[in-house]
């Protein structure tokens, strides 16, 4: 296998323009982008004329080898990667979760877990919970283990929620390690409050998930969360946006100058909640995900702000559980595993849905599906950029060819797919992953073993500016009043 590699003949597309060029890869490395490349015999050439020629995917929000809701996701670190190199995604982002609340105990778990990797994945890491060693492991996990964002459940009470103390807590800590916070942004105690209302009335089905934590919750959670990062004066991340009341809170908060990044998530950007009142409990089941999947015009709406700016990148949060394990509910919503499959599926549909719709233009898609990942995960222009001195992770997008889903085909281990049957022109027709061809003519030649872990610095772009504004904040500040005690 060679690992000169020459892609010739393509349109090579970058965040902010595309030319048609040549790409020369060696060693892993992208070693050169111009015309007319030309190379020796013992190089590979892949013909890429009437293609695009674009940075790989970087999947932002995804679960693999995740112990949840008293089961583990049926994708793993192997399968689910494997899955997604199928599907035009050269990297994610993983979310380690702390083991009996430290993070260094989780970390230790998550590396075990990812060393099968056949592509290059970082970590995000969850706060749960706040003790005397959490500052102390955060700081840790920053500047030791190239971890540079730390997400804070709002939901999941009894669990993973945190109050409001601890977000504030936990956004100072980020603040002063540049790192990133993030947050699930779901009222907890009105979810728990909802579900057993539901319960209450008898509604024990999928839709009684939707049903117990509507749009509101979502909206209160995130204004309550981008508050709290304004008080603190640090940037703030939203994953898995899934309503307008959630969009427009961020919204807001931006047009004010405000640093919030709101991430949307495949499934609210495409999908909406009508297959919950499916009479088939699977049917149904498999939509099910927090926050759920929203009522028809939200989806439409999340895509304007995508296509606007108003929201910035796309994740998935692949989680993905089968049938056996979603029928844990059979009886009860609040047993079914939260999650559902996308880490194959994003690249395609995002194209199908904001490219051929015409919504956005090729361009924008690369950075709304891997630079603006990058940039904000500090690791940019190593990923999410096709230049000299970049990894080497690219795809080669026919936008003639056609793509079909469906579980039969797909490369997750789970047995259903909330994609079930879509259609649509825009096929990925080539992965490489680390300088290797790893997915070409729909066969997958993957390697368990040969992903990279990939250390993210702190301080990203999003602190540019912080310390003046606290400056700025602090000598606006007037003396304190001299008061006598003599008048008391
Ligand atoms: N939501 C899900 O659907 N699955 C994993 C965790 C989450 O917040
Ligand atoms: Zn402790
Ligand atoms: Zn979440
Ligand atoms: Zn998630």
């Amino acid at each position: 296998l060679s690992t000169k590699l020459l892609i010739k003949g393509g349109i090579v597309v970058n965040a902010h323009e595309m030319e048609a060029a040549d790409v020369y890869v060696e060693g892993g490395i992208i070693v050169s982008v111009g015309p007319n490349i030309k190379v020796g015999d013992d190089v590979t050439v892949l013909d890429a004329t009437g293609k695009f020629v674009m940075p790989g995917g970087i999947d932002p929000h995804t679960h693999l080898g995740m112990e949840f809701m008293g089961t583990e996701t049926i994708d793993d670190f192997f399968s689910g990667q494997a899955a997604a190199l199928a599907g035009g995604t050269t990297m994610h982002i993983d979310f380690v979760l702390p083991v009996n609340g430290s993070l260094l105990s989780g970390l230790e778990a998550y590396e075990k877990k990812s060393r099968k990797s056949c592509m290059d994945y970082g970590f995000h890491m969850a706060i749960t919970k706040w003790d005397e060693h959490t500052s102390k492991e955060m700081e840790i996990m920053v500047k030791k283990k190239g971890i540079n964002s730390f997400k804070f459940f709002m939901a999941y009470k009894g669990s993973f929620m945190v109050n409001d103390e601890l977000l504030l807590e936990g956004f100072t800590k980020c603040k002063s390690l540049g790192a990133l916070a993030m947050v699930h942004a779901e009222n907890g105690d009105a979810v728990y409050e909802g579900q057993r209302r539901m319960i209450e009335l008898g509604i024990t089905g999928p839709e009684g998930h939707a049903l117990s934590r509507p749009p509101v919750l979502e909206g209160e959670a995130t204004a309550r969360a981008i508050r709290l990062a304004g008080f603190v004066n640090t940037p703030l991340y939203v994953v898995h946006v899934m309503s307008v009341d959630a969009m427009e809170e961020i919204s807001k908060a931006r047009k004010s100058g405000q640093k919030v990044i709101g991430e949307t998530v495949l499934s609210g950007l495409v999908l909406n909640d009508s297959w919950l009142w499916d009479p088939d409990f699977i049917t149904a089941a498999k939509y099910v995900m927090s926050p759920p999947i929203r009522a028809a015009g939200h989806d439409k709406a999340l895509q304007a702000a995508l296509s606007m700016g108003v929201l910035q990148l796309v994740g998935t949060d692949h989680c993905t559980f089968n049938s056996t394990q979603k029928a844990l509910g059979i009886d009860d919503f609040r047993k079914i595993p939260n999650g559902v499959n996308g880490i194959e599926e994003r690249m395609h549909l995002v194209w199908n849905t904001m490219v051929e719709s015409g919504q956005i233009s090729v361009t924008d898609y690369v950075r709304l599906t891997s630079t603006e990942c990058a940039r904000l995960f500090n690791i940019y222009p190593r990923k999410g950029a096709i230049r000299a001195g970049s990894d080497a992770d690219i795809i080669i997008l026919n936008p003639n060819s056609s793509f079909e889903i469906n579980a039969k085909s797909h490369h997750s281990r789970t047995d259903t797919n909330v994609y079930e049957g879509w259609k649509g022109k825009g096929k990925v027709e080539v992965t490489i992953s680390g300088g290797r061809v790893v997915w070409e003519n729909d066969e997958l030649k993957v390697v368990p073993g040969s992903g990279k872990y990939i250390e993210m610095p702190p301080f990203g772009y999003l602190f540019n500016g912080i310390d003046k504004a606290d400056a700025k904040y602090l000598s606006s500040m007037k003396a304190p009043v001299k008061r006598s005690r003599a008048t008391v």
